[in-house]
């Protein structure tokens, strides 16, 4: 049976990329399971078909993924490109955290990017938005279409891997995208146009191949992730500068949060971990805990 990788999503239909680049139209059959739960095929997947017309067919099998993202839903990624606008909206720590947990829990390495510089005089800003995330040892670049900033080192980046564009609708994921891929020319669209009159923007999960090898996939702007089934215990191994030094905390099992002699808490106290990514790993952990009680 012919194999191929799922590229794109529309309405009940999956675009299967066979060995041959071409686009076979494929629907899927019955369900699919792994270890007992019910799965439903994502961009990404790498699958099984059988041919039933002309680019016509219908998926018979999903292979094991490597990783798998719900939101953006995204399987066998390897890295996230962690977008978010310096202005236009303006610049927000916590939707940027929020998405580097989620990449950490499904094991993407992490880049963050910065959009928009142009729109930005003040250098200061920049360095304040970079001390945040220094011990993290996430990669920053910032980037503008309008000037071309960024753009080469983003690409080198995406060289021969698999990555995904996240971050919140409006902050330039598209645009970036079209610099990179000049033979495309995703839809783009206005986040002054609030009613969304003539507005144009990206609806679907799609993976582009690269030209110099890699891929990668814009996604739809998606509603605020939020942590179902995490446990209190496992957030602050999604905080790389946390999950280095938790070995050093008195207490196996500690969320750094009441607990004495914390080794987080005194590296926030020492300015060896950010206050600001501290404050919304004590954020997040509430909220882990405000769903678990809802859960009993
Ligand atoms: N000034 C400026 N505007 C940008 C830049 N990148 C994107 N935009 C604008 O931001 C808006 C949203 O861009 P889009 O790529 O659709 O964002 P997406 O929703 O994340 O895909 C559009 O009006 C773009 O023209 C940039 O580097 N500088
Ligand atoms: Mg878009
Ligand atoms: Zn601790």
């Amino acid at each position: 049976m012919p194999i191929g990788q799922i590229v794109k999503a529309i309405s009940g239909f999956y675009y299967v990329c066979n060995e041959e680049q071409s686009q076979i139209q494929c629907r899927a059959r019955g369900v699919f399971k792994f270890e007992k739960k019910k799965l439903t095929p994502l961009v990404g997947d790498w699958v099984a078909y059988e041919e039933t017309g002309l680019d016509e067919g219908v998926i018979t099998s999903v292979q094991p993924r490597s990783s798998e993202l719900k939101r953006p839903p995204i399987a066998n990624v390897e890295q996230a490109i962690v977008v978010c606008a310096l202005r236009e909206p303006q610049f927000q720590q916590m939707p940027v955290d929020r998405f580097l947990v989620h990449g950490e829990r499904a094991g993407l390495s992490m880049v963050i990017c910065l959009t928009k510089r142009d729109l930005v005089e003040d250098e200061e800003e920049l360095k304040s938005i970079w001390k945040i995330y220094e011990a993290t040892g996430y990669p920053i670049l910032t980037t503008s279409v309008k000037n071309e900033d960024g753009l080469r080192e983003l690409e080198e980046f995406l060289l021969g891997k698999t990555s995904v564009f996240a971050g919140q609708s409006g902050v330039g994921k598209s645009s970036l995208l079209n610099r990179i891929l000049p033979d495309r020319e995703l839809e783009t669209g206005k986040v002054s146009d609030k009613l969304g009159r003539g507005r144009h923007t990206t609806r679907q999960v799609e993976l582009i191949t690269l030209q110099h090898g890699g891929q990668v996939a814009d996604t739809p702007g998606f509603s605020q992730l939020t942590f179902q089934e995490f446990e209190p215990t496992e957030l602050g191994d999604y905080f790389p500068e946390m999950r280095e030094r938790a070995g050093n905390c008195r207490f196996r099992g500690c969320i750094h949060e009441n607990e004495p002699n914390c080794a987080i808490k005194e590296a926030v106290e020492a300015g060896d971990i950010h206050l600001e990514r501290y404050r919304n790993y004590l954020h997040f952990l509430g909220e882990i805990k405000e769903l678990q009680q809802r859960r009993y």
